[in-house]
């Protein structure tokens, strides 16, 4: 369905469709499933809202791995709260993405061949309690400066979906800040966890938000698509400024020697993060990227059995449909 829908939004790519298609996203409509739309933009929504939704994902083996591990009941109930709050993100994504015409397996297919990604920042190991705390202070904090503007991306079913997840990511921001709060008021050797956790996590949260504006090969077209509303480097330098002032309050210390606080902006400036380890993990190098696929793999063979019954069941239906007309 999705490569019929391509071959005929190609024959249709026309200036004058195109230029009322640009009309209606500069008025501020929201584009629905069923409009027409250019086939560039239809295939960037599938790959964002695809890598979005595998994020969503994947991004739940870093935490789920310490839910038998969390310190106590009430940290349990939270976190495994949280995870399962990040599968439900990850249907709604897919969800959204399956009105453009491509279906949630196929989606699983692109991912598990090579074809799709998902977040970065999933490739990094998740060490010490502490670091739960810095995945919901740093990672769900990035996510949601990133996700907020998205709530008035113009293709409706995705701003709806951002809408109902960003609610849903302001609390398990709060829920990180909180572990951190813990641990910087807790003993020398917590803080000493949680400054740790901060050093790691710091660089691979600035790399969530994509390459730099001058290296983001998508950004021009997609924010005048409005499929993005603010550009990567705009949101980075955001997430610092929100992020450097509740260091503060933790008493840590962001790892940047060249961090500093500039007049004329109005804003940090800070260093870059690595970017040749950024496109490495991006290239299936980083630390936990194996892993990672690995895990993603299992679930998709040991799902199998249900697929195949779900299939069955519906053809068996639809046998018993028509022999009953
Ligand atoms: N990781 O031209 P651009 C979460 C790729 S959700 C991997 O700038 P674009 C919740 C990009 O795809 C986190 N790949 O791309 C949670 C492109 O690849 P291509 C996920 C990346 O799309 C918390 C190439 O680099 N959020 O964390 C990354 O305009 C805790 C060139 O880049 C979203 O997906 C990256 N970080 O801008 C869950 C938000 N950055 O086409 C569990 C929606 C870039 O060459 C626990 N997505 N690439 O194959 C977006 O806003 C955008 O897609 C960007 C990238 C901003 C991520």
């Amino acid at each position: 369905m999705y490569a019929q829908m391509v071959k005929s939004e190609a024959t249709n790519d026309d200036p004058a469709l195109l230029a009322a298609f640009q009309a209606r996203i500069d008025a501020g409509e929201k584009i629905e499933p069923k409009d027409w739309m250019p086939q560039g933009y239809r295939k960037t929504l599938i790959r964002q809202i695809g890598q979005h939704a595998h994020s969503e994902i994947v991004g739940q083996l870093p935490e789920g791995n310490w839910i038998t591990r969390a310190p106590t009941l009430e940290r349990k109930a939270i976190l495994l709260a949280k995870v399962q709050d990040e599968a439900g993100h990850g249907l709604y994504l897919y969800c959204a993405a399956e009105t453009l015409g491509v279906s949630r397996d196929e989606l699983t297919e692109m991912l598990l061949d090579g074809r799709m990604k998902y977040s970065s920042i999933f490739n990094y190991p998740t060490l010490t309690w502490a670091d739960i705390g810095a995945v919901g202070w740093l990672v769900d904090g990035a996510a949601i400066m990133n996700q907020v503007p998205l709530q008035r991306t113009s293709f409706g079913p995705y701003s709806r979906a951002m809408i109902r997840i960003c609610k849903e990511e302001s609390f398990h921001q709060r829920q990180g800040y909180d572990i951190m709060m813990k641990m910087a008021q807790g003993t020398e050797a917590q803080k000493r966890m949680a400054q740790d956790a901060l050093n790691r996590f710091w660089y691979p949260s600035l790399m969530m938000f994509g390459p730099s504006d001058a290296e983001s090969v998508h950004s021009a077209q997609s924010m005048a698509w409005k499929i993005k509303i603010d550009s990567n480097d705009g949101l980075r330098q955001k997430f610092v400024d929100q992020t450097v002032p509740q260091a503060k309050y933790l008493g840590l210390t962001i790892p940047d020697d060249n961090l500093t606080w500039n007049e004329d902006k109005q804003g940090w400036d800070f260093s870059e993060p690595d970017w040749t380890e950024f496109f490495n993990v991006l290239k299936g190098n980083g630390p936990c990227n194996h892993e990672r696929m690995e895990a993603r793999n299992k679930a998709w063979d040991d799902g199998a059995w249900v697929r195949d019954g779900l299939l069955a069941h519906a053809e068996k239906k639809r046998a018993a449909r028509v022999a009953a007309e």
